[in-house]
């Protein structure tokens, strides 16, 4: 029996090294299914610099759930899940984000609150005593650093900090602070790019109240230039929504290093999110200062205001 391993649509780091190390853990702890780690989505330049970094290829590309068995990583929102996953088969769940989750047979669903699946993953290597060669270490480092914007994300936990303890010296990274700011480097380059491309790099949909919301969130260390090029921004949100049938498009840019946000607004409850964040929206724009976490100071007062 085959069973593929997936994060969500448009992975990020954490989606493509939680189902590469939770493959490779089922491998360890002798499982016999056929476990196959997969992707649902290109891989962005950051994820790329990772797994070249730790001699590691991507996973395999699953187009299309349908008739298959499949462990969700990193996600439970249907809107994330692989194409066609309705019509296969979903036999267990482990994910650290807000659960949008039905099923009308029981799974193993493990889901804790902390800043990384990653995170999960390697607390499940230490506490079985699993060999954990170097590679393996890296990538699990490297999402939790990557999902936790260097332990600066409010979504961060003690046990994201201690796990990378951890896994630091197994990793051969000695210095976590500059790997760290070695990651967002390899995001940026935002100027060689596309509006669609900025966009797409890490883009989620939400169905929140029964509204289809998109939010962007674009990480860098300086967010000057991208802010120059809003109307451009604005002009592609616009089309997004009429394509994919948005009720609003949200992208934030977040500044790690200043830990702030700017958040451009497209949509039928750009006035309800205005009152949501007690924030004023003018020129679809609004500033949002110490939020660095969509999934922790976004979407749930979100999911709250259109309820
Ligand atoms: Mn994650």
């Amino acid at each position: 029996m085959t069973i593929y391993i997936t994060g969500h649509k448009n992975p990020d780091t954490d989606s493509i090294c939680a189902a590469i190390t939770y493959a490779n853990l089922k491998k360890k702890t002798g499982k016999t299914e056929n476990i196959i780690p997969a992707r649902t989505g290109d891989i962005n330049d950051e994820t790329r610099f990772i797994l070249k970094k730790f001699k590691t290829k991507p996973p395999q590309l699953l187009k299309d759930a349908e008739g298959k068995k499949v462990i969700l990583v990193d996600h439970t929102e249907p809107k994330q899940r692989p194409e066609n996953m309705d019509k296969g088969e979903i036999v267990e769940v482990l994910d650290h984000h807000n659960i949008n989750f039905v099923q009308a047979t029981p799974i193993p669903f493990h889901i804790e609150p902390v800043g990384s699946t990653c995170t999960i993953i390697a607390d499940m290597y230490f506490k079985n005593s699993i060999e954990l060669k170097k590679e393996i270490a890296g990538l699990l480092l490297a999402a939790i650093i990557s999902d936790t914007v260097i332990f600066k994300s409010p979504i961060t936990t003690e046990k994201d900090i201690g796990m990378a303890q951890k896994l630091a010296p197994i990793a051969d990274i000695e210095d976590t602070e500059a790997f760290g700011i070695e990651i967002f480097n390899a995001k940026s380059g935002w100027d060689e790019k596309t509006i669609q491309e900025i966009i797409s790099t890490d883009y989620k949909e939400y169905d929140l109240g029964g509204k289809k919301i998109g939010i962007a969130q674009v990480e860098t260390v300086d967010t000057t230039q991208l802010k120059q090029r809003k109307q451009e921004f604005l002009k592609v949100m616009d089309s997004m929504r009429e394509q994919r049938d948005l009720d609003t498009i949200l992208v934030l840019l977040t500044d790690i290093i200043k830990e702030d946000c700017i958040a451009f607004i497209r949509g039928n409850s750009t006035e309800n999110i205005a009152k949501t964040f007690k924030k004023e929206i003018k020129d679809n724009q609004m500033y949002l200062p110490g939020v660095l976490s969509r999934k922790k100071q976004i979407v749930p007062p979100l999911e709250k205001a259109m309820k």
